[in-house]
This record gives C-alpha cells, sequence and structure tokens, in this order.
C-alpha cells in the first residue's frame, strides 16, 4: 500500500521511531535470538530505550501519574503512585507497562487521515501496523456503501445512536473490554439492562468465564480466593498454563521471592517458556542477567489433558492416605463421589491421556503432599480448553482434597487478564448477571429486570450472525479479532446495522468489522487522562483509585466514556427513574455503585478517603463459603478425549509425505496486548516474525520438515501459507502460533458451560503447498 501520511496532531514529544510508516517497520525489528531466560537484560533496554527517548519525560509523567496500570490485571500503580503495589511497596513497573502507556502516547490522527485513505486500504494493515497509525482523536462514521470514514457531528452520533437503542431490546447488546473504568463498566450495564435487554458481551467470555462459572459452583464466588499478602505465605505455587513472564511479570517476583524462601514452583505447560524455567528480574538486579530459578519442576502435559494430570495427583494422594479426609468431611459437599471417581479412574487412561509418566505425577503429589500452603495458580491454558470448567474443577478437587483453600499462603488463584476485566464483572457487566445483583438493580431502577440470560460474546457474533442483532456498542476492545473464524466474525458484524465502537486506538476491528449501515468510532480518552477520578479491580480483589488527568490529543475532539454513556442514557431513558445525567458525576455513580454492588461498600467513600480496599467477602481465610450449604460442593471431573482428527478429515490423503496433525496453541507473545501487536519478534521463543510455528524438532524431522521450511497450516475454518517452522521446546505432538493471526484457522469449539472458545486446543494439518 502507498505510504500513510503522519497524523496531523503531533505531540511535543514522538519518539522518531514510533512515527516510523508502516513499511519501515521491519526493519526497526532486530531478528530474533533464542533469550536463555526470560526478562533479562532486553526489559531494561527496552525502559532504557523508551524512558530516553523523545517520548520518554511523557511516558515518566504518565508511570508517576496516580492510576492503575493499563496493562494486565496484577494491579501495579494507583493512588500511591503508579510504581506501588497494594501492600504499598515500591517497586518497577514491568515493561509491559511503558509498552502500553506509549502506545497511547502517540500523537493523534489527524481529522483528515480518512479522507486521504480508503477502509479497502486500511484493510490491508497489519495489527501493528493498525496500532502505530496513532490515537483516534475525531469521531468518525462509514455509512453504508462507502469506502471512507468521514467526520461525523456529535449531535448526529447520539441521534444515530438513540435510534439504534430504541429498537427491541432483544436486538441490542453491547461488548466490552477491560480496559475501561468500573464507572464506566457500571453505566454500560445499567443503560443496557435498564432497556429490558441482557446482551452484555464482554472480553471475559473469551478469557476467564469458566474461572467465574467454576468457582462460583464450588465455593460460590467467582474470583482469586487468595490476596497478595496471603500468596506472600505459600509454599508452594502451582502454576498452571500460564505464561506468566510475559504476561503477568510482577508475579514473577512474587514467584523469585517464594524461591528464595525455599518455597517450591510446579509449573504445568505444554510448552517449556524460557521466563518459566528461569527469570531475570529487575527486581532483583544481581541475578538480573544469569536468571533465577523458577520451576522446580516442569511438566509438559498434552495441551487440554490437565484434568487428567490433576486426577493422576489425586489418585496419588489417594494410594498414599494423604488425602485430608478430616477437612473433606467438614468442610465440602459430594466428596465421596469425587474419591470413588479417583479410586475407579484406571492409571492407564491418565497416563495415555496426559502424556506424563507415573514417576512424574507422583513427584508433583509428593511436591504438593510436602508442602504446607499452597497456591494453585492458573491462566488460559486452563481456560481456552473445551472442558475448561472441568479442568478448573480438578484444581480445585486436588486443593480440597489436601486442605488447601481457607487458610493463610493457600488457595486458588485465576490469573486475570485485562487490567480492569474483573472490575467488569463485578460491575455485572455479563449475560448471566447473579440474582443478588440483580435484585439490587432493581430497586435502583424502581422496575423488574429481565431474569434471562443475554448473549454472551460467542452467542453475540452467532446471533449477529443469523441476522438477530441491530445495534451493537463496544466499550473498547477488537471484537472482530479477538473471536475464533474471523470469516464468520466480519461477516456477523457486517449483518448488523449500526455499530459504536468506543476506542483509544484503530485497530483491525473497526476496518474488518463494519455494520451494514453505520459504523461509528468515537474517540475516547485512556485511563490517566480521564478529567474526573475512575476506579478498576486486580485480579486480587483490590479497588483502585484513579487520579484525574489531562491528555496530550489538545488538538482532538475526544469524549470521556462516562460523558458519552451518561449522555447517551439520557437520551435513552430521560429523567426516570434515574437522572441518568448526573451519572456524568463520577462520584455518583460510586454511590450507585456501593449501593448495588456486593463487597464495594467502601467505594463510596474513596472520593473523601482516598482509601483503596480489598472486596469484602473475596479473600478466603477459612474454609467457609458462600454456598448454600457453607462447604465447597465438590464436582465429578471425567476424562477428556482428546482424539485429533486425521489429514483426511482436512482434506488431505492420509499418506501425503510432509503432512501431519497438531494441537495448535493460539496465544500471545510478550510483544502483543491481545490484538494489538507492539513487536513482530519473540526473542524468548526464537521466532522472528508472527507468520511462525513454534514445533517440537522430533515431530518436524520424523514428518520430513525441516526448521526455518514454510508450509501450511490448516484448520477446520481457514488455511495459512508461508508459514515458517521454527524449533522450540513444544511437546510433541503440539505446536505454537501467535493470535490474533491464527484465529481465521478454527471455528469455535466451545465450552458451554462458560461459552469460551477453545483458543489452546485447535487441531489443524501442517503440510507443504
Ligand atoms: N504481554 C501481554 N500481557 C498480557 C496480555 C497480552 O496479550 N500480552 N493479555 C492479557 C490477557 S487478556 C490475558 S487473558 C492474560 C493471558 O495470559 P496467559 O494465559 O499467560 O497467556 P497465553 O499466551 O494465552 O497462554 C498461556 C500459556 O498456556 C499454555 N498452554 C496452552 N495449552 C495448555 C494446556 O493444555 N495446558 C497447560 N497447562 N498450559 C497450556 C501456553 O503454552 C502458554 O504458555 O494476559 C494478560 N496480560
Ligand atoms: N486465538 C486466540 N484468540 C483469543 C485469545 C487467545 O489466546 N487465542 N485470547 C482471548 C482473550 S483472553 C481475550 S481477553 C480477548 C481480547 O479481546 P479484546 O479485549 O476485545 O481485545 P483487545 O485487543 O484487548 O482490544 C484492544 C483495543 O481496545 C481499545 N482500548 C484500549 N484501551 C481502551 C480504553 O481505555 N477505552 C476504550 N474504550 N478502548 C480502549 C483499543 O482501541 C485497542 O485497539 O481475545 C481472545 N481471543
Ligand atoms: S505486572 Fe501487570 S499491572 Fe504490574 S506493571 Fe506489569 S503489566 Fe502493569
Ligand atoms: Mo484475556
Amino acid at each position: 500500500m502507498t505510504q500513510l501520511d503522519q497524523t496531523e496532531d503531533q505531540a511535543p514529544s514522538t519518539a522518531a521511531s514510533d512515527r516510523d510508516l508502516p513499511e519501515n517497520l521491519s526493519a526497526t525489528e532486530p531478528t530474533a535470538d533464542h533469550m536463555p531466560i526470560g526478562g533479562g537484560l532486553p526489559i531494561i533496554q527496552y525502559w532504557a530505550q523508551k524512558t530516553l527517548s523523545p517520548q520518554g519525560p511523557q511516558i515518566w509523567q504518565t508511570l508517576f501519574h496516580k492510576s492503575a496500570c493499563l496493562s494486565c490485571a496484577w494491579g501495579t500503580g494507583g493512588q500511591n503512585g503508579g510504581f506501588i503495589n497494594e501492600l504499598e511497596e515500591p517497586l518497577q513497573r514491568c515493561m509491559k507497562s511503558v509498552q502500553a502507556i506509549s502506545s497511547e502516547l502517540q500523537p493523534g490522527l489527524g481529522d483528515h487521515f480518512f479522507a486521504r485513505h480508503t477502509i479497502s486500504e486500511l484493510q490491508a494493515l497489519t495489527s501493528r501496523e493498525a496500532d502505530r497509525l496513532g490515537r483516534l482523536s475525531f469521531p468518525v462514521i462509514r455509512r453504508a456503501g462507502s469506502d471512507h470514514y468521514e467526520p461525523i457531528a456529535w449531535e448526529e452520533i447520539y441521534q444515530l445512536t438513540t435510534a439504534g437503542f430504541s429498537l427491541p431490546p432483544e436486538r441490542v447488546a453491547s461488548y466490552s473490554s477491560g480496559r475501561s473504568s468500573n464507572e464506566a463498566a457500571f453505566l454500560l450495564q445499567l443503560m443496557v439492562r435498564a432497556l429490558g435487554s441482557n446482551n452484555l458481551a464482554d472480553c471475559s467470555d473469551l478469557c476467564h468465564a469458566p474461572s467465574t462459572v467454576s468457582l462460583n459452583k464450588v465455593f460460590g464466588t467467582g474470583t482469586s480466593l487468595v490476596s497478595l499478602e496471603s500468596l506472600r505465605q505459600a509454599d508452594c505455587v502451582v502454576l498452571v498454563g500460564s505464561n506468566a513472564p510475559a504476561n503477568h511479570p510482577r508475579l514473577m517476583n512474587e514467584l523469585i521471592e517464594l524461591r528464595d524462601r525455599g518455597g517450591k514452583v510446579l509449573v504445568i505447560n505444554p510448552v517449556r517458556e524460557v521466563g518459566l524455567a528461569k527469570f531475570g528480574s529487575p527486581a532483583h538486579p544481581l541475578r538480573l542477567v544469569q536468571g533465577q530459578d523458577i520451576a522446580s519442576m516442569f511438566l509438559q502435559p498434552i495441551p487440554g489433558s490437565d484434568l487428567a494430570l490433576f486426577v493422576g495427583i489425586q489418585k496419588v494422594l489417594l494410594e498414599r492416605g494423604w488425602v485430608q479426609f478430616d477437612y473433606l468431611k467438614a468442610h465440602t459437599e459430594n466428596w465421596q463421589a469425587v474419591i470413588d471417581q479417583v479410586a475407579a479412574a484406571d492409571w492407564e487412561s491418565i497416563i495415555a491421556t496426559c502424556g506424563l509418566t507415573l514417576t512424574e505425577i507422583i513427584a508433583a503429589a509428593e511436591m504438593i503432599h510436602s508442602s504446607q500452603n499452597v497456591v494453585f495458580a492458573w491462566a488460559m491454558g486452563i481456560t481456552h480448553q473445551a472442558n475448561s470448567v472441568d479442568n478448573i474443577y480438578s484444581i480445585a478437587n486436588t486443593a480440597l482434597m489436601t486442605g488447601n483453600v481457607g487458610k493463610p499462603g493457600a488457595g486458588l488463584m485465576p490469573i486475570r487478564g485485562h487490567s480492569n476485566v474483573q472490575g467488569f464483572g463485578s460491575m455485572g457487566v455479563t449475560a448471566h448477571l447473579k440474582d443478588s445483583i440483580r435484585e439490587a438493580l432493581e430497586k435502583l431502577l424502581g422496575k423488574s429486570l429481565k431474569r434471562e440470560s443475554g448473549y454472551d460474546a460467542r452467542a453475540l457474533i452467532e446471533a449477529s450472525d443469523r441476522g438477530e442483532v441491530d445495534t451493537l456498542l463496544c466499550l473498547g476492545g477488537n471484537l472482530y479479532a479477538a473471536n475464533p473464524d474471523l470469516t464468520q466474525a466480519k461477516r456477523a458484524l457486517g449483518n448488523i446495522d449500526t455499530i459504536i465502537y468506543l476506542a483509544t486506538k484503530p485497530n483491525q476491528g473497526h476496518f474488518h468489522g463494519l455494520a451494514q449501515q453505520n459504523t461509528i468510532i468515537v474517540p475516547v480518552y485512556a485511563r490517566f487522562e480521564n478529567p474526573h477520578k475512575t476506579t478498576v479491580e486486580s485480579g486480587n480483589n483490590f479497588v483502585r483509585l484513579n487520579s484525574p488527568g489531562k491528555t496530550h490529543l489538545t488538538k482532538g475532539d475526544l469524549v470521556t466514556e462516562i460523558d458519552f454513556l451518561a449522555e447517551l442514557a439520557h437520551r435513552i431513558h430521560g429523567e426516570d427513574p434515574i437522572q441518568w445525567r448526573r451519572l456524568h458525576d463520577t462520584r455518583y455513580v460510586r454511590q450507585l455503585i456501593a449501593q448495588a454492588i456486593p463487597g464495594y461498600e467502601k467505594i463510596g467513600e474513596i472520593d473523601d478517603t482516598s482509601a483503596e480496599f480489598t472486596i469484602s467477602g473475596r479473600i478466603f481465610l477459612e474454609p467457609k463459603f458462600p454456598t448454600p450449604s457453607g462447604k465447597a460442593e465438590m464436582q465429578p471431573t471425567p476424562l477428556p478425549d482428546l482424539t485429533l482428527p486425521t489429514l483426511q478429515d482436512f482434506g488431505l490423503p492420509n499418506t501425503q509425505p510432509s503432512a501431519m496433525v497438531l494441537a495448535l496453541i493460539t496465544g500471545r507473545s510478550y510483544g502483543q496486548h491481545n490484538t494489538v501487536v507492539y513487536k513482530e519478534a519473540d526473542e524468548y521463543r526464537g521466532m522472528p516474525h508472527r507468520h511462525c510455528i513454534l514445533m517440537n524438532p522430533s515431530d518436524a524431522e520424523r514428518s520430513g520438515f525441516a526448521q526455518h521450511q514454510r508450509v501450511s497450516v490448516r484448520g477446520d475454518a481457514g488455511q495459512l501459507d508461508n508459514i515458517e517452522i521454527i524449533f522450540g521446546e513444544v511437546r510433541s505432538g503440539a505446536a505454537l502460533m501467535f493470535y490474533p493471526e491464527a484465529n481465521v484457522l478454527m471455528k469455535a469449539r466451545i465450552e458451554k458451560r462458560a461459552g469460551t472458545p477453545a483458543y489452546k486446543r485447535v487441531p489443524v494439518a501442517v503440510f507443504l503447498h
């Protein structure tokens, strides 16, 4: 494509390299050498490069701003300053935080940008190129049939949006991504529910929904049962399906300190992620270069088989008399059925399913048994599976059998994704609302609300594909690229009449996810720019207060999420029964939150006290749970069937040479945040660009493939050609590729109870074209 022009609203200090245009991007990329440790010197180099660049002073200023980090849910930053964690300890912010800030500090897109570039042209941009265009700073609309976005006046935006939301409530919906504030989230769901719609899809539907579903079922609570303080008292952490060195870097310091005090870390991951073996943290400068051992034991099961491993561990516990029956009898229900199931499971099936040896399973059980306080933590390797809810049950059962829930230093800890994704759930942004919140909202609104579940993210795409959705408001995110089967996602969004995207930066979704009639992009302020206070919730159940800030986009025409939603709600609902316009005042929103959201009472005083707080009723230091019986309700866990299709099922002859079927893991590199790519290469995995497949060398050689060879990868929804083979420490039979590029490949196989796609065990054929 032709060179895209520079953005016109130049920020005072912008790194020249950041303004490189798409053609030049690859020139600035280093080639990927394999890093021997996670973290390490590249982090310091990145910090130095960014903070000493012309954009540096702005980055520093933002890092010191009293607001929570934009990036992950570990929750660094807040009222005490950008570098403080919830135990008020001063810490560095990780590199990802700088990446996220620097991306929001880009200059604004000029108001003529979209006149100069057609949408067809913009559709050719990669994720990184789209992000590097700069900040959205003027509202634009794409009208039916046009190949351009064009400027639009606010009045018309509100008219079109109000008209869109005046249609039958079952035909309107929202989607959100967990970067916005609690206040915006609360307002969004209140507005949509007051219409009579529960179609509040959220990125958590594609992420930790299985954790919410399963924890609620077993413990009557949907979030982590462990506080950061409690994690500090653990002497063993079982880390399952998480690439924390890349995605939750500050968690690595906790693991380093745990190892330093003699504790153990059991890592379970089909990919031997280098940072999980050894990590160099800037918080421990003496060991930055050579790194610190993280995993005391590293198990690489077959993708999707964790449940079998946990049942195996339980079987060892049972056979050796290590199950804490006193605890089970006193604090759990249904334990006998679970024990019977474990006793009946045969070793042969367990071992065949998980692909680990009996010796490895015994060693894992011994490690858990011999520890005093064990925290079980997990992320997408567990939730992105067709049986993810059972997966989490199996982890919970293991924790309960060893008495590791409901005491200091132990428990269950889902490691959340987006920096406020958990807050969105707490605020009631969900297709499946808890009765307690519904009742509180009914009181607030003075009317009864619909009880049936609405559309979650996948159901929203399916309904749109059937032509059953007319209006969609997206509060952040990239619904298009986050979904499986991008062809379907594009078609489905194309059936919707009106889509309104509230966003800080352009992404591929804005160019591919076009509505049938009107697609509107509303530019919004980032967290640290809002002129009012807001709050967010960390994955450790801690509420952070964000101070007001300023934007560098002084020539732009942006709106705050709160102002947009409050104005829209007022136009849709008038003054009854809530004075919707009062909701422009975030303090008032917080007062409503204090009334409606369980555990959030203290938010009502936060404007006066500035006191951040742990949400009440979430952290369990005693084995008493908010279930009907007060006990944990254990669930049976059937072994999964992990049979892969054959080459023939992919339309290839079974005898085809140089071809094989693999279980593909799709996930992130450390240089991306979800669908937004900041950096093409992943040095830690030795992947020089985004179009690589990480394979086990013995698998490759057995099928006649060589390192660096270019192959085709075919799934049940699409094919990618010219993919470079990179050898890596992936378990035999598995492979890894990057999302969102890989999302063209697969149809969604859905975990039925949670609605979450199985992004981590995607059957694919790899072959020579
Ligand atoms: N830098 C960065 N940070 C992020 C994000 C980002 O995109 N970039 N995204 C944020 C969000 S929204 C989220 S949800 C989190 C995601 O954080 P993670 O869950 O850590 O991220 P993923 O890359 O999806 O994959 C996690 C790991 O699961 C492993 N895995 C795959 N299949 C299996 C399996 O069957 N069993 C086991 N045990 N492991 C398996 C993969 O090898 C990988 O190491 O990170 C948050 N933080
Ligand atoms: N194959 C595969 N697919 C996956 C996954 C996977 O591992 N594999 N992971 C899944 C997971 S865990 C998740 S969470 C989803 C992520 O899905 P989403 O949350 O929908 O996607 P993001 O890429 O995080 O959204 C990024 C966009 O959010 C906007 N944004 C950023 N900050 C703000 C803000 O403050 N306000 C507003 N209004 N907008 C903002 C910007 O425009 C940016 O381009 O993807 C899922 N899809
Ligand atoms: S660990 Fe997460 S919250 Fe903490 S600084 Fe890094 S990205 Fe931000
Ligand atoms: Mo996520």
